[in-house]
């Protein structure tokens, strides 16, 4: 029985020497220390065994056993190393070389235009302003002199989530939220460019629409200021011989209001089928802020006046772009959209 314990350490020391892999190594410990394997089986054979015989063998089994744990182990560890130095040389990734190429997006044509009044108003002083697109029936209609059952309302049909909350119809409550929020009621000069919804969807309108508004607070605001500022905003985006025409409107939250047309771009004011045979294209909203909405949100309408103005940004790019169908701009067509990645509109 010794003479055969011996027998398996030698071939067991042998195949071990000559495994370089981690499977066969694997196969190796269950060949010899497995619960079938050579070592098992020769302890359970000891019950055959004299009291004398039984600890030495017992003894010899139980050291080749931890002998080739040992070995088992201890090569295991380095065979592993071994597989993930090689996984690691063959994955490993030059990262100087250069990336495959991404054809690059373009940029919308409503946020070029928006980027384009921005840097404008910008230039003139204005702060750019955000505000939330679910509002509050507050800010929305009646900070703006707009309460309940007025019939102004209908101008605007909403989408109301409660009787409190709407998508904003105009971005004129943000407009209040600046008003307010302005502790000192020190002069403002803003615009607020963003989202707002109509409860409308046809050919010319849709439900969800982009629309620029400023306003102005300062002592001595006049409407020359107004009409200063409207001149150098629609000449600077459709062109230095754009004429500017003024009628009298009515608008809930400004007193006097304007409807402002600008000279048709297409036939010059000649007459055509853009404007119409008009000569003329409606193209904003405006006038001297109501001394109620001052006063509503905190300003002395004694010591301040103001202007305001609204102007539809899918209707201007729509105009700068020569642009026929106003779906185009929100149907994510590629084609379409690639257009604008140029530098030199
Ligand atoms: C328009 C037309 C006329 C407007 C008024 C105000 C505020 F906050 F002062 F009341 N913000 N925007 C306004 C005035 C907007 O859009 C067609």
């Amino acid at each position: 029985m010794q003479e055969q314990i011996k027998q398996i350490e030698k071939v067991a020391l042998e195949e071990l020497q000559n495994c370089n892999e981690l499977k066969l190594l694997d196969e190796l410990r269950v060949k010899y220390l497995g619960k079938k394997g050579e070592l098992t089986a020769l302890l359970k054979m000891m019950g055959g065994l004299s009291k004398e015989e039984r600890p030495i063998i017992g003894s010899m089994v139980n050291k080749v056993r931890d002998e080739l744990e040992e070995i088992i182990s201890s090569k295991t560890e380095i065979l592993r190393k071994e597989e993930i130095a090689k996984k690691l040389e063959a994955e490993s990734i030059d990262v100087t070389l250069p990336s495959s190429k991404i054809k690059r997006g373009s940029k919308h044509p409503i946020n070029r235009v928006i980027e384009e009044v921005e840097d404008l108003f910008v230039s003139m002083g204005y702060d750019v302003v955000s505000g939330p697109e679910l509002e509050t029936d507050e800010y929305c209609f009646e900070r703006l002199n707009l309460p309940k059952g007025h019939p102004a309302r209908d101008m605007q049909d909403s989408f109301y989530i409660t009787t409190e909350y709407l998508l904003r119809t105009q971005t004129s409550a943000v407009q209040a939220r600046a008003m307010m929020a302005n502790e000192e009621k020190s002069p403002i000069r803003i615009i607020v460019p963003g989202k707002t919804y109509r409860r409308e969807d046809d050919a010319t309108h849709s439900h969800q629409f982009n629309q620029v508004e400023g306003l102005v607070i300062d002592e001595g605001i006049t409407f020359a200021d107004l009409k200063g500022t409207l001149e150098i905003f629609m000449k600077h985006m459709l062109g230095e011989d754009t004429k500017l025409r003024f009628r009298p409107s009515y608008f809930p939250f400004t007193e006097p209001s304007y409807e402002v047309d600008v000279s048709c771009f297409k036939c010059m004011g000649k007459g055509c089928n853009l404007c119409k045979q008009t000569g003329w294209i409606e193209l904003l909203g405006s006038g001297m802020v109501h001394p109620n909405v001052l006063k509503m949100n905190g300003y002395d309408p004694k010591k301040y006046t103001g202007f305001a103005f609204g102007t539809g940004l899918d209707r201007l790019a729509m105009f700068k772009y020569g642009i026929t169908d106003m779906r185009l701009l929100y149907t994510n067509d590629v084609r379409f959209l690639s257009q604008f990645d140029r530098k030199d509109i």
